[in-house]
């Protein structure tokens, strides 16, 4: 007998808006909105009712950007794996997320693609999860695999500009890519930064005696991420492929885009939590275990920025809410001895990013409804899962998250379920409590802890992305 539960008496939001409504779930899967009773309409008098009075009833949450289980530096692994990470991402109102696979040296992408879903599985996540496709610089047999992925549940590729020497692509490999990315139909990844422009300042800096973690920030500015998303976007453009600027972080990086869409390229971008919360000055004038809390690249950037950032989630260009979630234990891996280059570039935030993307709705940012659109529904378009994930509609998977508004919450690493040490968010109050989470209709968070008997997360066969952004199901 199939089973069923109702959430009720909640204000539904979707990106088309909020309306009071029950939502019945039958079978993992949104059946119904509306009004409903046990007893009455089809529905047994022994279902589940999880009241939702007074709160929030949104999409499960989709962060198209996590580093999980990920190695950097040919051997750094991040604090979280798939078990940890997962815990996290859900306790933060996110089921969904879209993590990252690469080939090693001499291996298919097919096989490569087939030992990820085996290592990600035997770490039994909490929320369920694809994968998109790393590339540095490759071959002509590697550039034809690509056109297996689709049929493998991948429908998109990241490449790198900076990096060198480790994750960098040149222009020769992106345009390559682009052009099999364009004929398969998939979506192109970029991280835009000057790989070699940043190589050189970095080594004046340090020629210079420039040690301190302040100087990881002033050696990447602005301009160095504003010209390879110009470059990217260009190449895009050549090809005809579309491209998605993953975290950016600076008003001049938003001009290039903008400059990019009026110019008829098929660009989408995202920028992440951090990049909302955090400026330049916490890298400034502290004790380096201090400002290692907040390296990441591209680097935090001024309050001017931060204020642009928040207004382009509104009104574009930006699409994405996303976390970049890389976590490295402070009191590990974070910290090196030595110079700024030796730090690991990366911050915790998969918990965080639903949280931080509803605290722009109470501070006046942007609409509920806006919110949903950047947090789950145009990650899910571009993912390829919509309407089955970021979306709250009959047919769409009963990933549901209830948020109650009347409740706050103090972010720490003291009760977070990541397992890195730390939080850069550390003491921060926010509006909202994330009261109970569904992964497909099995709650699989309430009153603040993970059920151990729910980890049911599967991985995710993506569509190419389809759905327009800005229209509903
Ligand atoms: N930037 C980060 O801060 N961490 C992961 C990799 C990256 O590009
Ligand atoms: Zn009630
Ligand atoms: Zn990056
Ligand atoms: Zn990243």
């Amino acid at each position: 007998r199939p089973r069923r539960c109702i959430v009720r008496g909640g204000e539904v939001v979707t990106a088309a808006g909020v309306v009071r409504s029950d939502v019945l779930v039958v079978d993992g899967v949104v059946a119904g909105l509306g009004s409903f009773e046990p007893g009455h309409d089809e529905v047994p008098a022994d279902a589940e009712v999880i009241d939702a009075h007074g709160s929030y009833v949104l999409p499960g949450g989709v962060d198209f950007h996590t580093h999980l289980d990920s190695v950097f530096r040919g051997s750094i692994r991040t604090a979280d794996d798939f078990a940890s990470g997962t815990a996290a991402a859900v306790a933060g109102g996110t089921t969904t997320i879209v993590d990252f696979c690469r080939a090693e040296a001499g291996q298919s992408l097919a096989d490569a693609l087939a030992d990820w879903r085996e290592r990600v599985a035997a770490q039994r996540p909490w929320a369920d999860y694809g994968a998109h496709m790393v590339l540095v610089q490759p071959d002509a047999e590697t550039l034809e695999q690509l056109s297996g992925l689709p049929d493998l549940g991948v429908t998109s590729v990241k490449m790198y500009l900076a990096y060198p020497g480790q994750m960098m692509s040149d222009d020769e490999a992106l345009l390559r890519a682009m052009q099999s990315a364009a004929e398969s139909d998939m979506l192109v990844l970029v991280h835009a930064e000057n790989g070699h422009a940043i190589k050189v300042l970095v080594g004046d800096a340090l020629a210079a005696g420039h040690t301190e973690p302040d100087w990881h920030g002033k050696t990447r500015p602005p301009m160095t991420e504003a010209e390879a998303v110009m470059r990217a976007s260009v190449l895009a453009r050549l090809s005809g492929t579309r491209l998605y600027i993953v975290h950016v972080s600076s008003s001049e990086a938003l001009a290039e885009i903008e400059r990019a869409r009026a110019a008829g390229t098929q660009i989408f971008a995202e920028t992440c939590s951090h990049y909302l919360v955090f400026d330049e000055s916490m890298l400034e004038g502290v004790p380096r275990e201090i400002a290692a809390r907040f390296v990441c690249s591209p680097p935090t950037r001024s309050l001017e920025d931060q204020t642009e950032l928040w207004g382009a989630l509104d009104s574009g260009p930006l699409d994405v809410l996303s976390s970049d979630h890389c976590p490295f234990a402070l009191h590990g891996e974070k910290i090196v001895e030595g110079d700024f280059t030796h730090i690991l570039n990366g911050l915790p935030g998969v918990e965080q990013r639903m949280a931080i993307a509803y605290q722009g709705v109470v501070d006046g940012h942007y609409t509920l409804a806006r919110m949903v659109e950047i947090a789950s529904s145009n990650p899910a378009k571009l993912a390829g899962l919509y309407p089955r994930k970021g979306e709250i509609a009959v047919g769409s998977d009963a990933d549901l998250v209830i948020l109650d508004p009347r409740q706050s919450s103090i972010l720490s690493a003291s009760t977070h379920h990541s397992a890195a040490d730390y939080l850069p968010y550390e003491g921060m109050e926010v509006s909202g409590r994330v009261r109970q989470v569904l992964l497909r209709g099995e709650t699989v968070f309430f009153d603040g802890a993970v059920l151990q008997n729910q980890r049911a997360g599967a991985y995710l066969h993506r569509s190419t992305p389809s759905h327009p952004l800005g229209e509903t199901k």
